[in-house]
């Protein structure tokens, strides 16, 4: 048995799955028929007519359950995300902890949801926003968090009001289909809520083509890369949809001469290997003072050669798998650009074995080459050089995109310029702190080819929500704005 979140038929169906630990087959998914996706569509619909109704507090009723029922499952679907990703086991428990932990947030926010009143010009009058819910919620993840997005996604939508349909990776059908098992367990204890709430579809791109393109979806939360980005925006916006776009990240970290060098060691190795480098969020630039660069780029490399590779059941492993060989031959193939772009490369080798293991490469540039400009899913960390703070800065933003981006300095003026109008252009700034592990409270997305979305907490509500202004005259007269006279 794969896990105890699965019946045999989950894992009997045509769609093959590889655990990267090894490479091997573990199972056959079950698919969805791309010709049942307007079926899918009208229920998805039909459940928003009864779903929009219910109060949003009930509504959050049904979150709470959720968050539970993670909890009870958190050991068996941590582990089959260990399986089916690679991520080492802390780091598997960890992407259900931020399930948990936006269900948490979502079942608070079902009691709030605030609109605003507005102070009218007009005596007698009152001004009102509020927010009601928008329709179903389309969510295409990929395969790098299996869950949490989709968590951050479904949570959110589902206390606004909104059904939710989802299109995992399909290199990830398992932990999808234990999720949706998992929230079926909260659902029988829910009692009453719509058919086809949250339903799950399992294939190829046609079906993510189909949630693209329907009308029925007015809101669509797709995480990928950038070229998926490209394809789906425009798409929805044709349609006059709503897109929240997730993609790609090249994030880095500025190690100004006053940082806490340990501290930024330990941060470094965490965003730049942690998850084997497979996060959007992950460390991909480091731009180092000239002045402590030998010493850091000495420091790392001494880390980077004790860290534990391998199978990530075990306890004790740092770096598990990449995802699978075309990822790997993809970080090869951007190390030997890299190296002809003048870059000194350490590390970075595959090793032997099934499973698609590397070591962790330091790639020092001479400058920020078109590889650097290039997100690679991998554990690769370009290091840079800079001489004055300004450059640094300049070096940080002159990339593509625009997700996260962190700073490690003692310096109150470097601290507070890079968090300024004129220091990072990312969605996430953070100041002695890596650029990845982000909590669930804040918003999360970025600018530029990142995408410009915003998924999670603070506000980012509102984004699976139609907000409507209204104005209620409750006096005798009928007065215009503007002063506008208009008598009849
Ligand atoms: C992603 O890689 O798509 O901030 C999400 C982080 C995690 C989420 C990453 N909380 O690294």
């Amino acid at each position: 048995m794969i896990s105890p979140l699965l019946s045999n038929a989950e894992t009997q169906g045509t769609l093959p799955v590889f655990s990267p630990i090894d490479g091997a087959e573990i199972a056959r998914a079950p698919e969805t028929d791309p010709a049942l996706m307007p079926e899918v569509l009208a229920r998805a619909t039909q459940a928003f007519l009864a779903w929009r109704e219910v109060p949003a507090p009930r509504r959050g009723e049904l979150v709470r359950l959720l968050g539970e029922e993670l909890r009870a499952a958190k050991e068996d679907l941590g582990a089959l995300v260990t399986l089916e990703v690679g991520k080492i086991t802390s780091e598997g428990l960890g992407e259900v902890q931020e399930m948990i932990d936006i269900c948490d947030f979502a079942v608070g926010l079902s009691r709030q949801l605030y609109g605003l009143t507005i102070a009218s010009e007009r005596p007698g009058h009152r001004m009102a926003e509020t927010w009601l819910p928008v329709g179903p919620v389309g969510i295409i993840t990929a395969f790098n968090f299996p869950v949490a997005v989709w968590a951050w996604n479904a949570a959110l939508a589902l206390v606004c009001g909104n059904p939710v349909i989802w299109k995992p990776s399909e290199k990830t059908p398992l932990t999808a289909l234990a999720t949706q098992r998992v929230f079926e367990r909260a659902l029988a204890r829910f009692g009453e809520a719509p058919e086809g709430l949250v339903q799950l579809v399992i294939g190829g791109p046609a079906l993510g083509e189909a949630l693209v393109a329907s009308k029925a979806v007015p809101v669509l939360s797709a995480t990928g890369s950038t070229r998926m980005g490209a394809w789906v925006g425009p798409k929805v916006a044709a349609r006059w949809g709503r897109a929240i776009l997730e993609l790609g990240g090249n994030n880095a970290m500025i190690v100004a001469p006053s940082a806490d060098l340990d501290m930024a060691v330990r941060a470094i190795v965490f965003g730049a290997v942690g998850t084997a480098g497979q996060r959007c969020t992950s460390l991909r630039r480091l731009i180092v003072h000239r002045s402590i660069r030998e010493d850091l780029v000495a420091r790392l490399v001494k880390a980077y050669a004790s860290l534990p590779i391998g199978d990530p059941r075990k306890p004790g492993t740092l770096i598990g798998p990449l995802i699978d060989q075309a990822a790997r031959a993809r970080m090869l193939a951007q190390l030997e650009r890299a190296r002809a772009e003048g870059g000194v490369v350490h590390g970075g080798m595959a090793l032997e074995g099934p499973g698609a293991y590397v070591t962790p490469a330091l790639a020092l540039m001479p400058s920020q080459t078109d590889t650097v400009r290039e997100e690679t899913f991998a554990p690769i960390l370009y290091v840079l050089t800079y001489d004055d703070f300004a450059e640094a800065i300049a070096l940080q933003n002159d990339v593509p995109q625009g997700l996260s981006s962190c700073i490690f300095t003692l310096n109150l003026r470097e601290a507070e310029t890079f968090l300024s109008a004129s220091g990072s252009d990312c969605g996430i700034a953070n100041v002695n702190i890596g650029p990845s592990g982000a909590e669930i409270g804040g918003a999360f997305g970025g600018e530029k080819e990142t995408g410009g979305g915003r998924e999670s907490g603070s506000d980012a509500w509102k984004a699976y929500m139609r907000r409507q202004t209204s104005t209620v005259n409750y006096s005798a007269k009928l007065p215009l704005a503007q002063g506008v006279r208009f008598d009849v």
